[in-house]
This record gives structure tokens, sequence and C-alpha cells, in this order.
């Protein structure tokens, strides 16, 4: 970016006056030193700008998040990198913008590795700072060497130890795809070997029920729309998979063995600094919490799944309080993508939606190129550094938390690591109020918005207005250009003929991001 063109775009399009990266000075600890929290990111699926309490729900009471939110900051205008899973979480773990890399939209679950062990990623720079680092939970970014050839009966190749987690159990992709197991430590959790484990995502193996075929082995869910393949556990998924025995997952349990399991290497790493990377199945789907929260929530499994997540904050917020290290874990609970209603089961979340809005005052949801596809909650909590009770309505993205703890961490990135991530810390610690000059968008199209405080600029796009395929959600796709005023919210009224210096604005900048000239 040249001088004239920062200064243009900020008359422009409001931008903070900070526009320049500027690393923000360490916190120091009561020794003087670095301070050296733990940190620990809490990623939950699905879970939309609306879905909390604090952040205006009424029919969920959340109030773990809600006490996580009061012990420090909660943002109001906090951007994931994109609308679904894969994406999105590639993003955060690597500073790239997933749209630079092929391969990275949502994946399948016999999908390979998709960051390369030579990547250097978040886990790999507080690895370099000397912390004890874990996965725990949904991993979503494909595992082992080569697509569709993994080896589920042995250890994999090439699984998260190679990217920095010391520790890991994780899902390998969503609940809704196979193999439905948890994988500890590149290798099947549980690991049953009277049960050989197969997965393919091209046909069925022979003789092996599918849920189209028999609806009526579907005792706990049956599909609204694809999500008819292998069964396991009484809901049919997508992918084949044969084998599995003890070792497959019920889904009712997968928030207790997530929890517990963040819990046991909270314990073992008590007395030294830890990177925990702890992403939770909730809300996404199949929604089939446990029968304590089953059946609980007006809204049905949906809401039930909300509950759930908030039990699971709580189960971590309780243990590093008993533990003594509560205030000085530095907790970052946010969502991988906006909010969907019905995403494939019959759960009858659309029916009992009642008044509630997921996605809050935005437009659209989960896949759109309209606000509802990447505006998700954020709170940052850190009780020995972040003031309490604040709010900030400062334009951030995730694509920034990587260079930001690393900026906590003092940590030093080797050439090209992180490349579109920069230092908000001091914006994340809820010191000042900048706002991120632009934040970049990514529909499940791959239609780029580019939105300022004030100004969101929406590229063209000939996908259509509506999905089609299953969840009723609006798109924001449209073949012209689009640019709506964010003052307003809504995403109404088209502006771009109205103001079309505001749009060649805002095209110069995305071609800038795009080209790597700015970030
Ligand atoms: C879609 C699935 C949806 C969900 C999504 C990924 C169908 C019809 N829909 O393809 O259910 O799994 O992928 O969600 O298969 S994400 O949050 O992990 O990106
Ligand atoms: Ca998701």
């Amino acid at each position: 970016m040249n001088k004239q063109y920062i200064s243009l775009g900020a008359v422009l399009l409001g931008a903070a006056p900070v526009l320049a990266q500027t690393r923000t000075a360490l916190p120091l600890g009561a020794d003087g030193g670095p301070s050296r929290p733990n940190v620990i990111v809490i990623l939950a699926d699905d879970l939309g700008y609306g879905d909390l309490g604090c952040y205006g729900a009424r029919q969920v009471t959340t109030p773990n998040v809600s006490r996580l939110a009061a012990s420090g900051v909660r943002f109001t205008n906090c951007h994931a990198v994109a609308a679904t899973s894969t994406p999105s979480r590639y993003s955060l773990l690597t500073g790239e913008y997933a749209w630079r890399r092929p391969d990275t939209d949502i994946a399948a679950g016999n999908a390979a590795a998709i960051i390369r062990p030579e990547q250097f990623t978040m886990a790999d720079m507080f690895h370099s700072a000397g912390y004890a680092t874990a996965a725990i939970g949904k991993w979503h970014l494909g595992l082992g060497d080569k697509a569709g050839e993994q080896d589920w009966n042995a250890p994999l190749p090439v699984s998260l130890g190679d990217l920095g987690f010391d520790y890991h159990y994780i899902m390998a992709a969503t609940a809704d795809r196979v193999p439905c197991v948890f994988i500890e430590q590149a290798q099947v959790a549980d690991y049953d070997p009277s049960a050989p484990i197969e997965v393919s995502y091209r046909g069925n193996f022979p003789g092996e029920p599918t849920g189209a075929d028999h609806p009526e082995m579907l005792y706990n869910l049956r599909p609204s729309h694809g999500h008819d393949m292998s069964i396991v556990n009484g809901i049919s998924r997508i992918g084949y998979m044969k084998g599995g025995g003890k070792a497959l997952w019920k889904d009712e349990n997968i928030a207790d063995s997530i929890a517990s399991h963040a819990i046991q290497f909270i314990r073992r790493h008590k007395d030294e600094p830890f990177f925990m990377y702890f992403c939770t199945n909730d809300v996404h789907v199949p929604r089939f919490p446990h029968e304590r929260f089953r059946g609980k929530n007006p809204m049905g499994y949906r809401g039930d799944a909300i509950d759930q997540f908030d039990w699971t904050v709580g189960q971590l917020l309780g243990e590093l309080q008993r533990l003594g290290i509560a205030d000085n874990t530095l907790i970052i609970l946010t969502s991988d993508n906006g909010p969907v209603v019905d995403d494939g089961y019959a759960d009858r979340a659309e029916e009992l939606l009642g008044d509630h809005k997921p996605a809050g005052p935005w437009r659209g949801g989960k896949y759109s190129a309209f606000e509802g596809g990447t505006a998700v909650p954020l709170i940052v909590s850190w009780p020995a550094q972040v003031k309490a009770a604040q709010e900030s309505a400062a334009l951030v993205s995730h694509i920034d938390l990587f260079a930001s703890l690393g900026t906590l961490v003092g940590a030093r990135l080797p050439r090209g690591a992180a490349a579109d991530s920069r230092d908000a810390l001091s914006t994340l610690l809820g010191r000042d109020r900048a706002d991120r000059p632009y934040v970049v968008e990514q529909a499940n199209d791959h239609t780029l918005s580019i939105r300022t405080r004030d100004w969101k600029y929406i590229t063209p796009s000939n996908s259509g207005p509506m999905i089609t395929w299953g969840p009723k959600i609006e798109t924001g796709y449209l073949p012209e250009p689009q640019l709506f005023d964010m003052r307003k919210v809504t995403e109404r009224e088209n502006e771009a003929a109205r103001h079309p210096d505001v749009v060649a604005t805002l095209q110069s900048a995305l071609e800038d991001i795009r080209a790597g000239k700015a970030k």
C-alpha cells in the first residue's frame, strides 16, 4: 500500500487511524519478565453470533460463556476468515488465507493432511516459545500422506505431531463424516483389533447397511438431506466405513470425551505454559447431545447442543480455577463460521427455532457471503492482564490471532510464516479499539468480500441467491458488484451504483491483498 492510497482509503472508508503494523509491548509478569500465560483457543462449530446469552439470545442461558465474557472483552465485530470449517481453521492455524491454497474446501474424512509438515503453524509457534501444545476435538484439516489411502489400523504417517502439537485427541473431520473414531497421537483411540477399519468416499463396502437402504436402522437421527451413507450409532453419515467396533464414538458422549481429554492435558501441564487448541463438535450436525441436555431446551437438539457447549466451557473454567491457574490463562472463545439451522438432519431445528436469531442481526448464515457467514462471537479473557466487563466494537479477524499470539509469547516467526496475519494484540486484549483496516471474508463458493468498519464489497458471483442443496440460507451471491453501508447492518440496499469511488477503493484493496502487496 502506498501512502496516498492509505489516506484515500482512510477518508473514504472510515478506517481506523492505526494503519501501519505496530508491535505491541509485551505484557509483563509479576517478576518483570514476559508473563507467558497459558493460552486456550476454544473454537465452537457453527455457533452463530446470536446463539449465546451474552450476545442477546434468550432461549439459551449459557452462563459459563457469560461468566467468561464478564471476565474480559466481548467483541461485536469479529470475523472468521471463511464461512465453512476447513478454510476457516486452515487460516486460523496458519495465518494464511485459505483462498491462496487449493484443496482447502470442506474436507472429506479421508482427506490427506492439508497443512503440510513444512508449514509453520500456530502450534509450532507456541512450541518454539517453550509451550506444551495440544489439539483436542474437531480437526477437519486432513490426516495422513495421501487422500483416501490412509490405513486407519496403523499409525498415520502424517498427523498433528508433525504440525507442532505435542498431544492430540481429535475427530478426523466432522461428526457427520466417517471415520467415526477419535484419533489420539496419530492412531485410532481405543482401537479394536477385532474390527479393522476401512473408509471410502467412493463406494460402500459389500453388505454394510446405509441410511438410504435401511432407514429403519436410524434409531437416533434421520437425515433431512444428504447424510444417508454409513450408519454409526443409529445415525447415517457422509462417506462409507466398515469396522471400528468399540472405537466407534457415541455422539452423545463426544462432548464428555473432548472435555475430559482437555482436562487431563491441563492437569498434566499445569506447572508449565501450555497452548490448547480446543475445538468442540457442538453445535455442528448431527446434533445428538448427552441425555443430560437432550430434550431440555425449547429449541430442540440445536438448543441442547448450545447448552452442552456452555457446559463444556464450564468444565474447562472450573478445572483452571481448581488448579489455581485461571488468572494467568488467556482464553479466546469463538466459532469457525456462522450458524445453520437445518444442515442435513431431521432434528426439528427449523420448526422449534421460534424467534431465536442464530446469526443475530446479520443477514445470511454459514456458507454465505453475507455477514452471517463469518460474523462470529469472540470473547477474550485473561484475568491477570485484561480488564473485566469490556465490550469492543473493533473490527477484528481470526487471521490476526497468529501474529498477535506470536507477539504475546515473544515468538520469532520464520520468513514467510503467517504472511496474512497482523499483530492486533492490544486490540484483542481490550487495550485499544483499533479497527483492522480491512477484513476479507470467504464464502462457500469462494466469493470474496472485503469490509471495513463502514463498508462491505461483495465480488460478483453466478452461484445463485439461495443455497439449493438443503439449508435455507441466503448466499449473498449476485452476478453484479454489491456494496453495503455497514452502519445499516442488514446488507439490504446495494449502494454500488451510488458510490463507485468506494467500490473502486475496495476492489483495489482486495487486489492488493490477493497479490500479497497488503495484508
Ligand atoms: C456440507 C454438509 C453439512 C456440513 C458441511 C460442513 C451435506 C448435504 N451437507 O457438505 O452437513 O457437514 O458440509 O460443515 O453433505 S463445516 O462446518 O464442517 O464446514
Ligand atoms: Ca463449522
